[in-house]
């Protein structure tokens, strides 16, 4: 069976943003997996990819890393659960894909920084302030007298998606798909770490993103 290797915080709480895309990637595509998780901590249970970062998926014959090339090798190996619809799904997939690890997703991380130790303990903890800290070159609560003003960013950057979901339903047509889940990693992770407002009850994206749980059954 597939082996997700899959981050894990505080009362094994999963809230890895690219992890949440390939599992749900897999619960559409009715694909059976089991997840290993793995804390920051616990680098040993991930030597075997030669690289320090989840989601892997451990197959048969080997292993992927990046929830990218993790949801084009399930495109490849299962012809028939393919996960893209055609060439034009898989570029706008690979677009929002893009769009969320480099824009949304640092904008998000800014929003909620001050929030994540409370789903870690103990050396997870530790690495994860130590590391953070080195990399924003500051304290993790720095961005903390900005947050309305990069909700309100935030905000009005999604504001096509916000468009086509109102139009269609679902960012992939009348029925949800790979780029539905794709972006819904962004609001699994926020809403799973913190208690901030990112987004108005009456927007449909939060509408949208209340139907994607209950038809996964999450
Ligand atoms: N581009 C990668 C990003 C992977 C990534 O950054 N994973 C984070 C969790 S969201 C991680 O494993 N962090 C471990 C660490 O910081 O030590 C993907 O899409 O899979």
């Amino acid at each position: 069976m597939l082996k997700l290797y899959d981050l894990s915080g505080k009362n094994d709480l999963r809230f890895s943003p690219p992890c949440w895309v390939v599992k749900i990637c897999l619960i559409h595509r009715q694909i059976d997996f089991e997840t290993e998780p793995v804390k920051f901590s616990e680098k040993d249970k991930i030597q075997f990819s030669n690289q320090k970062l989840v989601p892997i998926l451990k197959h048969q014959t080997g292993f992927v890393c990046d929830s990218w090339d993790i949801i084009n090798w399930i495109d490849q190996n299962y012809n028939n659960k393919k996960i893209f619809l055609n060439i034009s799904s898989k570029n706008f997939s690979n677009f929002l894909y893009l769009w969320t690890s480099r824009q949304l997703l640092p904008i998000l991380f800014k929003i909620i920084a001050h929030e994540i130790p409370n789903v870690l303990e103990g050396h997870d903890l530790d690495y994860f302030i130590r590391t953070r800290e080195e990399r924003i070159k500051g304290p993790i609560t720095k961005f903390i007298p900005e947050i309305s003003d990069n909700i309100k960013e935030f905000r009005k950057l999604i504001s096509p998606i916000r468009k086509i979901i109102e139009i269609n339903g679902y960012i992939s047509g009348k029925e949800p798909g790979v780029e539905d889940y794709i972006f819904f990693g962004n609001f699994k992770w926020v809403y799973s770490c913190s208690s901030c407002y990112l987004l108005d009850e009456c927007d449909p994206i939060y509408n949208w993103y209340r139907r994607i749980h209950k038809i996964t059954n999450l």
